[in-house]
């Protein structure tokens, strides 16, 4: 399927065209119709001659309603241009263009409509016109069809021609992270809220958990259509109609999307770059009452300009515009700018970091990956993706990093370990970017929860206390003159066992659990502490924080005054 827009100044015939193309009059309020004008955004399909799907989004001409054609443009693949051949060239003919030149649309066609009955001239005239407006933007190549949607004219030439545009039209890409920007929200009886929208960036399913924004309501997908078809799956590029349950119709409104929660990164404040239309009469500053047009919505936005304070008619800037609420956005997203107290369409753009890190004074946001990493040093290489929607593997671990910043940290590191003395760096005080950087830095090995400078050999190894405690293993000598820091490295190493305060050469206690366990094979009944102090050999001071690490461990267990066979006594 593909999404087509229809776009044209008030009256020129774009309703009607959608009618004799579809048979569907997509102005469907009895205003509208009354009126003969259309206010709100239509809809309306059709299936072309080459099988293609094509679904129409009619948008209002009048400028009053510019804000509903806003919300009906942003998600569609191509448009259908409508231009009155007796009229020719009108101000929101060129106002649509340039809106949806700005959106980055690119594939479109033109139709000259109520060409019934006009005099050749009139029409070679309005082409020329066309053309001559069209000149450097998405439609300067595209074809002209003259019609007349009332007495039949060129309607076959119509529908082929947009059967070969869409030929050539991408439909919208898959990239497994689906945005549904909600045009219509109404209640059903019986099934409750139902939203509507051109699903883009990925599929739906039947049960799918999803979140609103920016409410962040929760809701699941009860059931789905596309084309009044009831569908368990539908995937990006076409209309949608999903019922949700958990939220209200009144929880959810046009402008609103739906998302998988956790996908996106709910932005409050972006830098964008701003094209300001040519024909504007003035520089664009931070003042004025700016609203940003952003997928189906319209929102409210403080702007400041990035760099010099204006941007001039026809030039493109940097800017920074502040949100009232958050909105899931990516890199990449356009937008239209207009200012409400004047009501006129500033320009448009393109939003470049939808989280941006630098103050405003020094930020200079462009298109690239990695100035955004080179902006953070270094940044989760998922969110990173979040943040831009361009999968970029990581440099390490799992962080995309700036190589600048990758350097100071290992330099940084190797001076701590340097600076560490001879049991080097205890890594639990590093945060886990650090250690895995510091796994990285040739020099430095790591182990046992240190790193030190590789080649210093482990300054434990033979320390001296282990010997002194091993060669007295059931009385070792107070750890007088041994730090702290030393003999919990040596107990967590396990060269020591500490109990009661005291510390034991792990010999000393592998020892003294044989020596147990042969007083328990002959004395299953237990042993006393005095009987198992003589076996020892030592006095009773030791012999009990022995008899405690035993206890402990599962060797022994207490019973009454005796010591009895714990579940892990050995077997002899
Ligand atoms: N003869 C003739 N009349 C047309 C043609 N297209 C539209 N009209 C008439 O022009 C008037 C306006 O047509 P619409 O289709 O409502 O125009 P629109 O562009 O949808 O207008 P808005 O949606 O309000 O911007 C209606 O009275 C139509 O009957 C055409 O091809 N031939
Ligand atoms: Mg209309």
């Amino acid at each position: 399927m593909h999404v087509v827009a229809t776009a044209g100044h008030v009256d020129h015939g774009k309703s009607t065209l959608v009618r004799a193309l579809t048979g569907t009059d997509p102005d469907r309020w009895d205003e509208e119709k009354e009126r003969g004008l259309t206010i709100d955004l239509g809809f309306a399909s059709m299936p072309l001659p080459s099988g293609r799907q094509i679904a129409f989004i009619d948008v209002p001409g009048h400028v009053r309603f510019l804000k509903n054609m806003l919300a009906g443009v942003s998600g569609v693949d191509a448009c259908v241009f409508v231009v009155d051949v007796t009229e020719g060239w009108k101000p929101q003919s060129e106002e649509h263009l340039r809106i949806l030149q700005l959106l980055g649309l690119g594939h479109g066609m033109v139709a000259l409509t109520k060409a019934g009955g006009a005099e050749a001239d009139l029409v070679e005239l309005a082409r020329l016109d066309v053309a001559e407006h069209v000149t450097g933007t998405f439609l300067a190549e595209a074809p002209i069809v003259v019609t007349d949607a009332v007495d039949g004219t060129g309607m076959d030439e119509l529908v082929a021609a947009l059967d070969d545009l869409l030929a050539v039209t991408p439909t919208a890409a898959d990239r497994d992270r689906p945005r549904l920007w909600v045009d219509r929200a109404f209640a059903i009886k019986g099934s409750g809220t139902v939203v509507t929208g051109t699903l883009t960036g990925g599929r739906l399913r039947s049960d799918d958990t999803l979140a609103v924004l920016p409410a962040g309501h929760s809701v699941r997908v009860r059931a789905m259509q596309s084309l009044h078809q009831q569908c368990d799956e539908m995937g990006p590029g076409n209309r949608v109609a999903v019922n949700l349950v958990g939220a209200g119709h009144r929880d959810v409104l046009r402008g609103d999307a739906v998302v998988r929660a956790g996908q996106w990164h709910a932005a409050r404040t972006v830098d964008a770059e701003l094209s300001v239309l040519a024909s504007l009469d003035h520089p664009v500053t931070r003042r004025g009452a700016y609203v940003a047009y952003i997928g189906s919505g319209e929102h409210p936005v403080r702007l400041r300009v990035l760099g010099p304070s204006a941007i001039e008619p026809g030039r493109a800037g940097l800017v920074r515009l502040h949100l009232r609420v958050p909105l899931p956005l990516c890199m990449g997203d356009r937008f239209i700018l207009r200012e409400s107290g004047r009501s006129e369409t500033v320009g448009g753009g393109e939003v470049l970091d939808v989280d941006p890190v630098l103050p405003a004074s020094r930020a200079r946001p462009d298109r690239s990956v990695e100035r955004m990493i080179a902006e953070r040093g270094r940044i989760d290489a998922v969110r990173l993706e979040r943040l831009t929607g361009r999968a970029r593997p990581p440099d390490l671990g799992r962080w995309a990093v700036d190589p600048e910043h990758l350097e100071r940290t290992r330099q940084q590191l190797a001076d701590a370990v340097a600076g560490a003395g001879p049991l080097g760096l205890d890594l639990a005080g590093l945060d886990d970017f650090e250690r895995a950087v510091i796994g990285t830095i040739d020099g430095i090995t790591t182990g046992e929860g240190r790193a030190r400078t590789a080649g210093v050999s482990d300054p434990l190894a033979d320390h001296p206390f282990v010997a002194a405690a091993g060669a007295e293993p059931f009385a070792p000598p107070a750890a007088t003159g041994v730090s702290g820091d030393e003999l919990r490295l040596l107990v967590r190493q396990g060269r020591l066992v500490e109990s009661g305060g005291i510390h034991f050469a792990a010999s000393a206690v592998d020892e003294a659990t044989m020596v147990v366990a042969r007083l328990l094979a002959d004395q299953p009944e237990g042993v006393t502490v005095a009987a198992v102090r003589d076996a020892w050999g030592t006095t009773r001071k030791y012999a009990l924080a022995l008899l405690g690490r035993l206890d402990s461990t599962g060797v022994t267990r207490r019973r009454g005054d005796l010591r009895i066979a714990g579940p892990r006594l050995p077997d002899l």
